[in-house]
């Protein structure tokens, strides 16, 4: 359209001088009407890819999101791939639309199979595995000689690479899943999440590739660190559902692509939770010491982080120069961000032999432990990189900007072997702190919420973030704490459940309101119009994994197949993947916001069939511990 405008203006220009027109050589002439169709096929073609697109879109927000009741009293089975709805109605999947590279160079554009060179050397490279001769050194060569960030690695044990044995066992490696879950052992629920898994793992490879996220509307994706992080976050939920093929395909990617040398800014804790413990549950879950050099080039490459001048590390940093640095509008960094990367590090260090990376880790948890500004163990959000204290003080919730410094307290005293006394003792603390600051009752179902403080004031919201404690609440009492801990965790695990139950599409709002005044007609759960997107969170299904693990009681179980089903009716895209949703509210226009986040593949579906299983052994709570981003790590002494 814009070329086309631009050629008519010219020629109506050229017409009211004639005698300039004239005056042009034949040639000259030539070249200005070649040069005017150029541009009118090229606004014919970008008129086309743009009306396609918006087509695209259109007809599809109408066909994929099925209107269903919240809720119906009885879920249907899970349905077969060959009664999948789109196969049936005749809709075959359309065409990948056609978009535009964005985001950081070399990274892999087109899905696994289309690619024929890559073919031929991942073929190439099984073979070199088979008769010993795996990439493994070469590999280590090439990062030794393209790294020249933080740290030294030439003493590391990790750096031996492995003799004969194509999956070898590592001294530290407890227990790897050598055998990974068959499908005939999985039941009709089990089978339903592989059944999901599936659909989102298929937009993924179709669009998304080698990327961040899958964006399964317009059937492209999105760049955060450029690093693959769907397909490594979602690396060991495949070891666990059984999907060979596709983690092979996802490994072969690992070891071909995933490089870490590239100019770009990674926030130290998103990109510790989920590359740096993707990658280390990925070794151990398979055994594969591909994934052990990865997560030690990468976590070397975070390391300048910590050079603060209180120790305390920045949000971000650039892991191909080792340059880091605060966000830009302040010298703060929040306090989850830096209380959650222990469990990653600790464990980093207890592989590679190297202690810089526990070391660093825990500095932060000593500093933290000392600092001024607590109340009764709750802690602020913020922290300061230069002073090392608390700022914005008087604030406290267990949501966004400070969840998993609880979640990690304890689960680093696990981890341990349960010998720290001090995060055990700071964990306590936080608890009854939570009891006496932050709990209250909703009306009128009288729902045990946890609040906010703020400067003495209490506030009823609670973020969806919020529901990881019923989990982490019961995961302590099962390695021997107060009985009421237990307590409390049923009654919010009740609550966590009411935030989907009362939504009309039973999905959970971000952020929930609670009712304090004894009106009948109201619900507890309270919604503003600003929270009420869902975004395919972990949280809830996490903690009805523990809930059924600790107690066996199957509400739980019943309560995360209500959960599926309503993801699998208002998020699920018919061509492949699953989207976040802009109202939990409205079942007809629940106006889905075209983004699949990497957590839906490592966390939600993966604690869904860990919730489905009744074998109390795959993933013992008493030998893993998961990271908060639902990577199992080895518990070091399990008891
Ligand atoms: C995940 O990245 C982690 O679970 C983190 O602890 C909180 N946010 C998302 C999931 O909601």
């Amino acid at each position: 359209g814009r070329a086309r405008c631009v050629g008519q203006r010219l020629r109506r220009s050229l017409a009211q001088r004639p005698w300039k027109w004239k005056q042009l050589s034949r040639l000259q002439r030539t070249v200005v009407l070649f040069l005017l169709v150029v541009l009118m096929l090229f606004g014919i073609l970008s008129y086309v890819h743009v009306a396609d697109e918006w087509t695209a879109v259109d007809s599809r927000s109408a066909a994929a999101w099925r209107v269903k009741p919240a809720n119906p009293p009885v879920l249907p089975a899970p349905r077969k791939a060959a009664e999948n709805p789109e196969t049936v109605a005749g809709l075959s999947p359309q065409k990948p639309q056609r978009h535009f590279r964005r985001g950081p160079p070399n990274l892999q554009m087109r899905a696994p199979d289309g690619d024929a060179q890559e073919r031929r050397q991942a073929q190439a490279q099984r073979r070199a595995e088979v008769v010993g001769e795996a990439g493994w050194g070469a590999e280590a060569q090439r990062d030794g000689l393209s790294w020249r960030g933080a740290g030294t690695k030439a003493e590391q044990g990790a750096r031996q690479p492995p003799k004969k044995a194509k999956v070898p066992r590592w001294p530290f490696q407890r227990q790897a899943l050598t055998t990974q879950a068959s499908q005939a052992s999985q039941n009709e629920r089990q089978k339903a999440v592989v059944d999901a898994f599936l659909h989102a793992w298929a937009g993924y490879r179709k669009f998304a590739w080698g990327h961040d996220e899958l964006k399964p509307l317009t059937r492209s994706f999105s760049e955060w660190f450029g690093l693959g992080l769907t397909l490594i976050d979602a690396l060991d939920t495949m070891w666990i559902l059984g999907l060979k093929k596709e983690f092979q395909e996802a490994r072969n990617w690992v070891s071909k692509r995933l490089l870490f040398q590239k100019d770009v800014d990674v926030n130290l804790f998103e990109s510790t939770i989920r590359i740096l413990g993707g990658l280390l549950s990925a070794f151990h879950l398979s055994g594969d010491v591909l994934f052990l050099t990865k997560a030690e080039d990468f976590g070397n490459r975070l390391m300048p982080a910590f050079r603060t001048p209180s120790k305390i590390p920045y949000s971000f940093v650039n892991i191909g120069t080792g340059v880091a640095h605060p966000p830009r509008w302040t010298s703060d960094s929040t306090v989850a961000e830096v209380t959650s990367i222990q469990l990653e590090f600790r464990e980093l260090s207890r592989l590679t032999g190297d202690k810089k990376f526990q070391e660093a880790a825990e500095e932060v948890t000593k500093r933290v432990h000392a600092l001024h500004g607590k109340l009764d163990g709750l802690v602020p959000m913020f922290i300061n990189t230069n002073s090392g204290s608390f700022t914005h003080l008087g604030m406290f919730t267990l949501g966004a900007r400070a969840d998993s410094y609880y979640e990690y307290l304890l689960k680093q005293w696990i981890q341990g072997g349960k010998k720290e006394s001090q995060l055990l003792g700071d964990y306590l603390e936080a608890v009854d702190g939570i009891r006496k600051h932050l709990l209250a009752k909703s009306e009128p179902r009288k729902l045990t919420f946890v609040g906010e403080l703020n400067h003495g004031r209490f506030s009823a919201k609670m973020d969806h973030l919020v529901c990881f404690l019923p989990g982490t609440l019961a995961l302590g009492a099962h390695h021997g704490l107060p009985a009421e801990h237990m307590e409390l965790a049923q009654a919010l695990m009740d609550t966590c459940y009411q935030m989907y139950r009362q939504m009309e599409t039973g999905l959970s709002p971000e952020i929930a309101h609670f009712n304090l005044h004894h009106t009948k007609a109201v619900k507890d759960v309270q919604v503003k119009a600003a929270d009420r997107h869902n975004l395919l969170r972990p949280e809830t299904v996490e903690s009805l994994f523990y809930l059924y693990r600790l107690t066996g009681d199957r509400k739980y179980q019943d309560w995360g197949w209500e959960i599926l089903h309503s993801f699998n009716t208002y998020t699920r895209v018919p061509s492949g993947g699953y989207s976040s949703i802009s109202n939990v509210q409205d079942p007809r226009h629940p106006q889905p916001r075209d983004k699949m986040e990497s957590f839906f593949l490592g966390e939600t579906l993966k604690y869904l069939y860990l919730l489905f299983s009744d074998d109390p052994d795959l993933l013992s709570l008493d030998t893993y511990v998961f990271n908060t981003e639902a990577h199992p790590l080895p518990i070091w002494a399990p008891s």
